[in-house]
């Protein structure tokens, strides 16, 4: 273990996110990010501070901060994108963001330690500690599938937007797993260790699990761990309780999902009828714009919908999940 991290603050930390129609940037400006920490923001001493590289390895290795920036530098467009209510998957938090992370390919790491037959996972350490929901931890710990490697992105980040990465947001470094919510995104990491099972932490264990639907065949189904990023849309304009003097109008938003956004499809009048808007491509794993014309919009008040398809066919449900879809109501008054 590191030598005990002191936390300033100590404790749950937050700042609030922009709301849907606010995201107005294809990349999120990093003052605007929002930021979670279950713990608290450990203080690191650049100078000091050094990555373990241990586990199931045949090359055990410590990088300082200055040989991890001297290695191949890789750059990544990401959604982040809080996976919400560690108990509660049912809440639609919606702190979500798009941004540029900078830094190391796992790959490359795992590569020069020589990763040993039989490994399945790599367990991520950050370097905060304490109490969270009454369950005290040395380390905050996550983990990750090592599959997850071959589709690439994965990285030792330690830039944010071109600029180090600010304290609460992990300085000096985190691991930054593209199309995984952002609860595996490690902060303050001081040690990926590759092994042959899940890691043991309450974080992989009871906080961040969704329990599976209980069927005929099987009244105990067991949990699945919060990785992949379901599909999910915001719509950013128009903005909620807006007034539009017209009957055409501009509807636009932001649709993501780990596996890439095929369809967009959008509603003027509470899920009455559907529309397919229009969805630009996406660059690495970041969210997709969309856009639809309304046209010939019923005067009075209505609701708006965006329901995202990712590229495997998977949807938004309407209700009760925290991908659910994101109702905008307005008014259309006369010109
Ligand atoms: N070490 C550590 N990493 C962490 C957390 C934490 O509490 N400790 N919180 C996670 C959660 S739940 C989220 S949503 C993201 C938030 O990252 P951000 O604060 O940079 O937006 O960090 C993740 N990484
Ligand atoms: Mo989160």
């Amino acid at each position: 273990m590191p030598k005990r991290s002191t936390l300033d603050p100590s404790g749950f930390f937050r700042r609030i996110p922009l709301l849907p129609h606010q995201l107005h940037d294809a990349v999120t400006p990093t003052r605007d990010f929002f930021a979670v920490a279950h713990l608290g923001i450990p203080r690191v001493d650049a100078a000091t501070w050094t990555l373990e590289v241990a586990g199931l390895v045949e090359r055990p290795f410590t990088l300082t901060l200055d040989a991890l920036r001297a290695l191949p530098k890789r750059d990544v467009q990401s959604i982040h994108e809080c996976a919400g209510y560690p108990r509660n998957p049912a809440i639609a938090a919606r702190r979500i963001a798009n941004v540029v992370w900078s830094g190391v390919d796992l790959r490359d790491l795992l590569t020069t330690a020589g990763v040993k037959a039989g490994a399945k996972y790599v367990w991520l350490h950050g370097l905060d500690h304490g109490a969270y929901d009454g369950t005290e931890v040395d380390s905050y710990v996550k983990d990750m599938p090592l599959v997850r490697l071959d589709d690439g992105g994965v990285l030792v980040a330690y830039e944010i937007n071109g600029e180090p990465l600010p304290r609460e947001h992990g300085f000096p470094a985190r691991l930054v797993i593209p199309g995984y919510y952002g609860t595996n995104a490690v902060k303050w990491l001081w040690r990926l260790e590759v092994a042959d099972q899940r890691a043991t932490s309450p974080y992989t264990t009871v906080f961040y699990n969704d329990h599976l639907p209980a069927t005929a065949t099987d009244p105990t189904p067991g949990t699945v761990p919060v990785w992949e990023v379901a599909p999910e849309s915001v719509i950013v304009s128009p903005a909620p309780d807006e007034i539009i003097a017209r009957s055409t109008f501009d509807m636009w938003g932001w649709a993501w999902a780990a596996a890439g956004v095929r369809e967009v499809v959008v509603s003027t009048d509470n899920g009455g009828t559907w529309h397919a808007a229009e969805v630009e491509k996406r660059c690495d794993w970041s969210w997709q714009r969309f856009h639809y014309t309304a046209r010939d919009v019923a005067m009075g008040t209505t609701t708006m919908l965006s329901r995202a398809t990712d590229n495997n066919g998977a949807t938004q449900p309407l209700s009760g999940w925290r991908n659910h879809m994101h109702a905008v109501q307005v008014r259309i008054s006369s010109p």
